[in-house]
């Protein structure tokens, strides 16, 4: 077997086999990022995350380069909502609930305009696209066997949010004994604080959750691949 390849990160370097990696995309669909979707019903200032879109990007091709697996989520529901419990649906109190008509489509709605991911981040052929009905991406999507039908062991993680989709994938994936890097400028926050203390909170206590990296890192990493 060959070597690792090696990141500088927090709290120590990353190694991973590229053979035995994937890159996981979460969640970057209008919705999120966009005027009029999800996020923005839910009082958010959506333009914070837009910051991940060109660090993002790069690392995408980038990896596509290298062949590595890549590996999109989106967040969203049956057109009949009978996968989103009530306790989601009826939670606080956004300007539109989900499944209400917005001006991208139907709010955290399957198959509509808003749901969909973003143009400048948009899967390629090959790529597979996991829809969640959760924050976390293992929950009620079988991406658990596929990784492992894949052989796939360690996951490089971007998308948004830090602290909601990003947070609760990483912690999944880490009690199912995935490494995990959190790429610090490839995922995004709606607030500040958040952004800062979720990234604090992976590299912890000796990595309690995976590791942090800015993308430069990682593309770094791949380049020096023979
Ligand atoms: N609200 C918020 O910060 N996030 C979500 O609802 N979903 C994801 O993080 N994708």
């Amino acid at each position: 077997m060959s070597d690792p390849l090696l990141v500088e990160a927090e709290p120590y370097a990353y190694g991973f086999d590229p053979r035995h990696t994937a890159l996981l995309v979460i969640d970057m669909q209008r919705d999120f990022v966009e005027p009029g979707g999800f996020g923005e019903t839910l009082g958010n200032d959506v333009t914070m995350l837009r910051r991940v879109i060109p660090p993002l990007r790069d690392t995408l091709a980038a990896t596509r380069a290298a062949g590595i697996t890549v590996i999109h989520t989106r967040e969203g529901h049956k057109p009949d909502l009978s996968d989103c419990p009530p306790a989601k649906l009826n939670r606080g109190a956004p300007s539109l609930r989900i499944g209400d008509p917005g001006p991208k489509g139907r709010i955290l709605i399957r198959g509509e305009y808003g749901h969909d991911i973003i143009d400048e981040l948009a899967p390629v052929d090959g790529e597979l696209v996991v829809d969640k009905p959760g924050k976390g991406s293992f929950y009620a999507t079988g991406l658990d066997e596929t990784l492992k039908q894949a052989g796939i062991r360690s996951l490089v993680v971007t998308g948004v949010t830090t602290e909601v989709c990003v947070h609760t994938t990483v912690r999944e994936a880490n009690d199912r004994g995935y490494e995990c890097l959190v790429l610090s400028d490839c995922v995004g926050s709606y607030f500040e604080e958040f952004q800062r203390y979720g990234l604090q909170m992976i590299a912890a206590q000796g990595g309690i959750f995976g590791w942090v990296a800015p993308a430069a890192h990682y593309i770094k990493a791949l380049e020096t691949r023979s």
